[in-house]
């Protein structure tokens, strides 16, 4: 799929006209757009092509019939000439370049113009020879700024979204079975602990042919190169760009090993020395008394028991509590996905999304939930093709259309992804928000603000008594953009005076409320609904990664609106 890598060259242009000559700021932002609409498309741009042409490109928001021509010549040559006219006079990687914060496409000119900075391997060398605080208009704090967003760029790179390395792990774990060369295997790590972010996977295994199960481990289809092969260990580096262990482990201990491995690290260290405490000694291949002799070793659950611990579930071993709480017996049910009854924020074709109404709706029956609500985008977000009233009326005819269609196989509830304004108030007016069974609300724009008045800005928001659910409420992307400053005592504070619920949404790349925030919020008392933000029908699907997120807030059933069925929701929207 080129869809990314035309993204990546439209914005690249962009960045060069610019430093050619900004006040062609319309042609500037014709690129931009058209970069966005390319990298954010689902359907490879060349199917959209074979299927219906060239005409089929114009229709993408955002792309003319220049830019649709220039789709065209990638798909068909691989190449775009006036790309290619352009890196001639400016060999910079403007792509690698302006991921660091604070690095735009005319900073980078000149770093190139009077370093002779090219890509990153060059501005970490003149960042290393301290040569940018020489320059004008740098100084050293920029110097110093620019030092760190490399490392963040650099530690960006070095851990992968959940989204992207669980379906991998498991597809590996698939094949391990298939094999019949493994009877059991088990994920463990950070990935088990549905971390945002993994390091590399951990994969545990048992097999009575431990060479020949790591044999067939190290040529499993996605696998790129084997960094180290054992007897009972492998580490390999996949074609995705992450690696994996590998670890073949003895039947009788298989309980010890996951408690070790599943980590974390942290969390082991404690509940090693409440072991030691208790008299025992704990390692990966079991509990021991003092005399050596194993006490328990194939059953993790055991060896919390015979500590006098409850049992934590993976996502929340992370050391915040949750062995005190073990101790105590006070540990939280954690919500599951099969309470979730329904998702509050999904995206149709009348915004951004791929399908229709109708087809969101089918999906989400098949899914087995009771209701969705359908969370259109308003107009300030003209990229993804928001509404306005006029568009607002007929999508709310074409819900209740749909509705009375599917005649009571699910509801489907009428709401819109309003933004929230600069000045705090919203983009639909009160005629429209009548309309909706509740509001979404969220910040998508104006990211620039200081903390207080971003604050100020969620937070008369929250207060107006218009809204039901703030989105994805700090509106960081992993690995991309950082949370909207935001003081969320004043937020969490403000959300419950005014029953104003906060989302996780679980899209994977933003997962937002994170872990860390949901447990401060929780302790404010606070209800959250688990949502996708889905685009596409098979996004739906990505509920799991926001209640393994919820798990790791330690949210119970309780806590989450959208494990309510569809009476007692519609009942709680109206009060
Ligand atoms: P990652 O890979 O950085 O996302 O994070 P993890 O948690 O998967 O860490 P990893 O892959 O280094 O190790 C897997 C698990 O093995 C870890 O969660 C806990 C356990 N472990 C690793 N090193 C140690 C250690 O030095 N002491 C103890 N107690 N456990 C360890
Ligand atoms: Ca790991
Ligand atoms: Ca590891
Ligand atoms: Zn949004």
């Amino acid at each position: 799929m080129e869809n990314k890598k035309i993204g990546e060259i439209f914005d690249e242009i962009a960045d060069i006209i610019e430093i050619e000559d900004s006040k062609r700021i319309f042609e500037i932002r014709a690129y931009r757009k058209a970069a966005l609409t390319v990298s954010e498309l689902q359907e490879d741009v060349a199917d959209i092509l074979r299927k219906k042409g060239i005409d089929g490109l114009m229709e993408l928001p955002g792309v003319g019939k220049g830019l649709a021509e220039k789709i065209k010549e990638y798909v068909e040559t691989g190449r775009m000439r006036k790309y290619e006219e352009l890196k001639r006079k400016y060999p910079i990687d403007f792509t690698g370049l302006t991921k660091v914060r604070g690095l735009g496409s005319k900073k980078a000119f000149r770093l190139y113009n009077e370093l002779g900075v090219r890509n990153m391997k060059d501005l970490k060398a003149v960042l290393k020879k301290k040569k940018i605080r020489g320059l004008e208009g740098f100084g050293e704090k920029s110097e110093e700024a620019l030092g760190k967003g490399v490392e963040s760029v650099e530690a960006a790179s070095s851990r992968m979204l959940l989204g992207t390395a669980l379906p991998e792990a498991e597809s590996i774990i698939r094949k391990l079975l298939e094999s019949r060369l493994v009877e059991r295997a088990e994920l463990a790590g950070s990935s088990r602990r549905m971390k945002e972010t993994v390091g590399d996977l951990d994969i545990l295994v048992i097999s009575e042919k431990p060479e020949k199960a790591m044999d067939f481990a190290t040529k499993i289809e996605e696998v790129e190169s084997v960094m180290l092969k054992g007897q009972t260990k492998s580490t390999v580096w996949l074609k995705i760009g992450l690696s994996c262990d590998i670890r073949v482990v003895p039947r009788e201990s298989f309980g010890a090993a996951m408690q070790y491995f599943i980590g974390n690290k942290d969390h082991n260290v404690k509940v090693r020395q409440i072991a030691i405490r208790e008299g025992y000694k704990l390692n990966e291949y079991g509990l021991f008394d003092k005399k050596g002799k194993i006490v328990e070793s194939e059953n993790e659950g055991e060896i919390y028991k015979i500590l006098g611990m409850g049992y934590p579930v993976p996502e929340m071993r992370e050391n915040r509590g949750e062995i005190e709480l073990a101790m105590q017996h006070k540990l939280p049910v954690p919500v599951s996905l099969k309470d979730i009854k329904g998702d509050l924020h999904v995206h149709s074709a009348n915004s951004d999304g791929a399908n229709t109404i109708e087809e969101m709706a089918e999906a989400a029956i098949a899914l087995g939930y009771g209701y969705i609500g359908i969370t259109d985008h308003s107009k300030s977000e003209y990229v993804a093709n928001g509404m306005d009233e006029t568009r607002f009326k007929k999508y709310v005819k074409e819900i209740d259309r749909v509705n009375d269609k599917l005649d009571g196989r699910i509801r489907i509830f009428k709401s819109a992804e309003t933004d929230i304004l600069r000045d705090g108030s919203l983009d639909f007016g009160k005629a429209a928000l009548k309309d909706m069974d509740y509001v979404l609300a969220s910040i998508h724009t104006s990211l620039n603000m200081d903390k207080d008045s971003m604050t100020k800005r969620m937070v008369k928001c929250i207060e107006s008594g218009d809204v039901d659910i703030i989105g994805h409420p700090t509106d960081r992307i992993i690995h991309q953009r950082d949370p909207i400053p935001l003081d969320l005592d004043r937020v969490f504070q403000a959300a419950k005076d005014n029953d104003v619920v906060m989302e996780i949404d679980g899209y994977p790349e933003r997962l937002d409320l994170n872990d860390e925030n949901i447990m401060k919020a929780r302790e404010y008392g606070l209800k959250f609904a688990i949502d996708t933000d889905s685009h596409r029908t098979q996004h739906l699907r990505l509920m799991r990664f926001g209640v393994g997120t919820a798990r790791r807030g330690w949210l119970t059933k309780d806590d989450v609106i959208n494990t309510s069925g569809v009476g007692k929701i519609a009942k709680m929207f109206r009060d």
